[in-house]
């Protein structure tokens, strides 16, 4: 494990060195929205919320991922005017603060990751793996922002409805395969490429355990691979704890599960409680 990724005090670390190195990455949550499943309405305010972020980068949070709309179940879309409007003002406010902050912007949408690049976004989370917007492979492609590609089947407002699959992991393999193809031959460098399974979308409770005890499936295609278990609903089913911000301790098996089967980046409300469990994992797999 890279003991020196997160540390500060050193010349700064850009978000292509982070994604492609060999340690654990951890992206801090902020999630600016009056109605994310678990820290909405808490960080609307620019100043609040860059402060969240430093306290998260304090943590040891390598990048901040903001995003300005709730892609919870059942959640519906904000304009994009109303997007940026969200993201940007707390993006300046972090970078303020710390100006070497790596920060990643959760969009769908090209004009949005456009305003964000431009006020100091490094990288593109796309839920939607290019789907949502066909302007947006261009963007990541010219401005050669690393981009997460992540697994959705159905969209927001009714993807719990009725998820099936045949087979969840060959599907989400192929799926992610063949979004990581298309970004290539749309010239984005595939050492830019992250793959994320995207858990709790269009997922029952069994879909997401069966992804990530089969994580390796799609760390072999060969890119860096992201899990963003961090509170979601199907911990909530397993351990019983219905409060999300408690969900804690299930969060943090994910990320070590996760971390021995090949993922290296972790998208996290809890930065501390990860950071120490992927450290310890870290020791033990790195023990003769
Ligand atoms: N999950 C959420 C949002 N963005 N991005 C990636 N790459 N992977 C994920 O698993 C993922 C994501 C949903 O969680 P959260 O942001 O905490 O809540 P909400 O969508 O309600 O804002």
């Amino acid at each position: 494990m890279d003991e020196d990724k997160g540390q500060r005090t050193g010349e700064a670390i850009g978000a292509g060195d982070l994604i492609t190195g060999p340690g654990p990455v951890l992206m801090g949550i902020l999630n600016v929205t009056p109605d994310s499943f678990s820290d909405g309405g808490d960080f609307l305010d620019p100043e609040r919320a860059a402060a969240r972020a430093v306290s998260m980068l304090d943590e040891g949070a390598h990048v901040i991922d903001i995003g300005g709309e709730s892609t919870r179940p059942g959640s519906d879309p904000v304009s994009p005017e109303e997007e940026i409007d969200r993201v940007v003002p707390v993006m300046r406010a972090i970078l303020a603060e710390r100006r070497d902050a790596v920060i990643s912007v959760d969009t769908y949408r090209a004009t949005t990751a456009e305003a964000a690049i431009e006020a100091g976004a490094a990288i593109v989370n796309d839920v939607t793996a290019l789907r949502g917007d066909e302007r947006m492979v261009s963007v990541v492609a010219e401005t050669g922002c690393p981009v997460i590609l992540m697994h959705m089947q159905d969209e927001p407002k009714t993807m719990q409805q009725q998820p099936h699959y045949e087979d969840v992991v060959r599907e989400v393999r192929d799926f992610l395969e063949e979004r990581a193809d298309h970004a290539v031959s749309a010239g984005v460098l595939p050492e830019n490429i992250i793959l994320d399974p995207g858990i709790g979308f269009g997922k029952t409770v069994d879909h997401n355990l069966t992804l990530l005890r089969s994580l390796d499936a799609i760390v072999q295609l060969g890119f860096p691979v992201l899990v963003g278990a961090s509170r979601k609903r199907f911990i909530g089913s397993i351990t019983g704890v219905g409060e999300a911000r408690e969900r804690v301790f299930g969060t943090v098996a994910t990320t070590v599960m996760a971390y021995e089967r090949g993922a290296t980046l972790f998208r996290v409300h809890d930065v501390h409680a990860n950071r120490e469990a992927l450290t310890m994992a870290g020791a033990i797999l790195a023990a003769e």
